[in-house]
């Protein structure tokens, strides 16, 4: 009998000290599977004599009984315990701040922003977006639009060349946005109202040069437009991109080899206090250069200059922009710092539209 007692004491020990379910089995196993010590000690039962085996069977039985019940209380134990490391380990912490989504911390680039502008501007007018490579060929760039060769002109276009090809073909970075419109009138029939905005290059750099920048040209061909038409255009155009009501311009002669006449444009502003304001004051600020088509151009792009007249402008991207937002530094465009980003840049789901507002 003392081994019995021995046998339980033990097994009570071992039990309390099961640290996991998984231990608590292998003690169950070891004394109630099927080779296991109290299963061992039943088995002796058999060749007992019957008074023997009747003391002997009851206490085998009660031993049984109580480690049993001791197992399955353990287990209860050993369950909430595990259940409740499992809770503190998985914790969420429902009051932390829901993190902000790219389309709530994301800003659109000025530029970008600016670009948008204008293209719902001029869509809202009629005139459809081209766009083109920015690796050209001598002959749209500078060839068809009446550049003749070896003029000065080429030379102060300080273009970025590329090595000659095998052929002597020398490839170069545009220099304007011009050869997309050249491009559109050689697939495209007339009437043709085009907008083309894009990067273009020049080998230039300082305060207020950068070697990649962004122009936009317009290009208006049909039979019979005149100055008339690009006039209002460009005002109406500089009433809506300023958001003003009214602006006044001033069309002073120039030169361009791809336009007769020529023009530059300015706009009347106020210059007061160290910001720009349009629509009011006595300065004036140049802003885009304009004229008619040359015929030589129209004629290199295919159509005949005495049945089809147009007129095209262009303007600096990075300029207007810089303006409207009220930017003073060229350079901070390219330098792709977030923080300048965050207080220039535009909220990317505030589209501009006509009708919901340009910029607010
Ligand atoms: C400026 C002046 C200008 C054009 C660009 C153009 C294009 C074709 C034919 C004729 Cl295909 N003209 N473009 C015309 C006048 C001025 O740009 O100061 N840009 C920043």
């Amino acid at each position: 009998m003392t081994d019995l007692t021995t046998l339980e004491t033990d097994l009570m020990a071992q039990i309390a000290a099961s640290a996991d379910e998984a231990a608590l089995e292998a003690v169950r196993v070891a004394a109630l599977g099927k080779k296991g010590s109290i299963s061992a000690l039943l088995a002796t039962l058999g060749q007992m004599a019957p008074e023997e085996r009747k003391t002997a069977g009851a206490a085998i039985n009660q031993v049984k009984d109580r480690v049993t019940e001791a197992l399955t209380t353990r287990r209860d134990v050993l369950k909430a315990a595990a259940l409740d490391a499992r809770l503190a380990a998985e914790t969420i912490d429902v009051t932390l701040p829901v993190r902000e989504s790219p389309t709530e911390t994301g800003r659109i680039h000025p530029i970008s922003q600016v670009m948008d502008e204008l293209t719902a501007i001029f869509a809202d007018m009629g005139f459809a977006i081209a766009e083109g490579p920015d690796i050209e060929t001598d002959d749209y760039n500078f060839t068809r639009l009446n550049f003749p060769e070896g003029h000065p002109a080429r030379e102060m276009h300080d273009t970025f060349f590329f090595n000659p090809k095998a052929d002597g073909e020398r490839l170069l970075l545009r220099t304007h946005t011009s050869p997309v419109q050249v491009r559109t009138m050689l697939s495209k029939k007339p009437p043709i109202r085009v907008i083309c905005p894009g990067r273009t290059y020049r080998c230039d750099s300082d305060q207020t040069h950068t070697p990649m920048f962004h122009q936009v040209e317009g290009l208006v061909i049909d039979k019979g437009s005149h100055i008339g038409h690009l006039k209002w255009i460009l005002e109406e155009f500089c009433k809506a991109f300023f958001e003003v009501d009214s602006v006044k311009m001033r069309f002073r002669p120039s030169f361009f080899p791809f336009t007769e006449p020529s023009m530059e444009v300015d706009i009347q502003c106020n210059r007061q206090g160290g910001e720009v304001r349009f629509g009011e004051g006595e300065d004036w600020l140049e802003i885009l250069g304009c004229g008619m088509v040359h015929p030589n151009v129209i004629r290199n792009c295919g159509l005949d200059p005495d049945i089809y007249q147009g007129f095209a402008w262009g303007m600096g991207i990075d300029r207007i922009a810089m303006l409207k937002y009220g930017i003073n530094d060229l350079r901070q465009f390219f330098e792709a710092d977030v923080r300048w980003l965050s207080h220039y840049g535009f909220r990317p789901l505030d589209l501009p539209t006509l009708a919901g507002g340009l910029s607010s």
